[in-house]
């Protein structure tokens, strides 16, 4: 199947905490890595106290089921430390399962495609690099919602 995830982090040296989670969703078991984006820096959607964010797309190929990619990823948001202190608020590391292959899942664990993702600059931009033509389920062609989506902030890092 080939899954998109999002990352995101605003705490512990972002950038590092980025590249690092991409080596480690490239070590899970029956997973390949097959592309990831550039890495963007965002004002904070949420609170305003706090600070920006680092985000990128990556995309892998995998046999894992989406529970037992999303226990795998959990792992990594916790051996990142992930402290979670408020909704929308600031942390170490956050992995966000966007697509997986055409499914919808809806259970009460997994939301599948990721809600937000439709008006998240820092999604859909990163996405874009690495996946133009794409059509989301239940949203739409990526290059629609992209034209509906204003950048607000969202800054394009040179490739590392
Ligand atoms: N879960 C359900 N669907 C999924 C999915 N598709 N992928 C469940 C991953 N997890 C999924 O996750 C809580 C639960 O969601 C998990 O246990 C899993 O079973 P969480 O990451 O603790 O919380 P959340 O739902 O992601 O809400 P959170 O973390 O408060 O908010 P968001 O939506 O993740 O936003 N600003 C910028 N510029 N860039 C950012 O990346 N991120 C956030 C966090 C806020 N502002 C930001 C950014
Ligand atoms: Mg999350």
């Amino acid at each position: 199947m080939q899954v998109y995830i999002g990352l995101g982090s605003n705490l512990a040296d972002p950038e590092q905490q980025i590249l690092s989670a991409i080596e480690d969703i490239a070590a899970i078991k029956e997973t390949t890595l097959l592309q990831q984006s550039s890495l963007y820096s965002s004002p904070p959607m949420g609170p305003q106290d706090q600070p920006d964010y680092i985000n990128a797309v990556v995309c892998i190929d995998t046999t894992l089921s989406a529970h037992k990619l999303l226990d795998a990823l959990q792992k990594i948001e916790q051996q990142h430390g992930r402290i979670r202190k408020r909704h929308w608020g600031e942390r170490t590391l956050d992995l966000d399962i966007l697509l997986f292959a055409d499914k919808v899942i809806e259970d009460e664990r997994l939301s599948v495609p990721h809600p937000g993702m439709a008006s998240r600059a820092f999604v859909l931009f990163p996405l874009a690099e690495i996946a133009p033509e794409i059509s989301i389920p239940g949203m739409g062609e990526l290059s629609v919602l992209l034209e509906q989506c204003p950048r607000e902030g969202l800054k394009q890092l040179d490739k590392q």
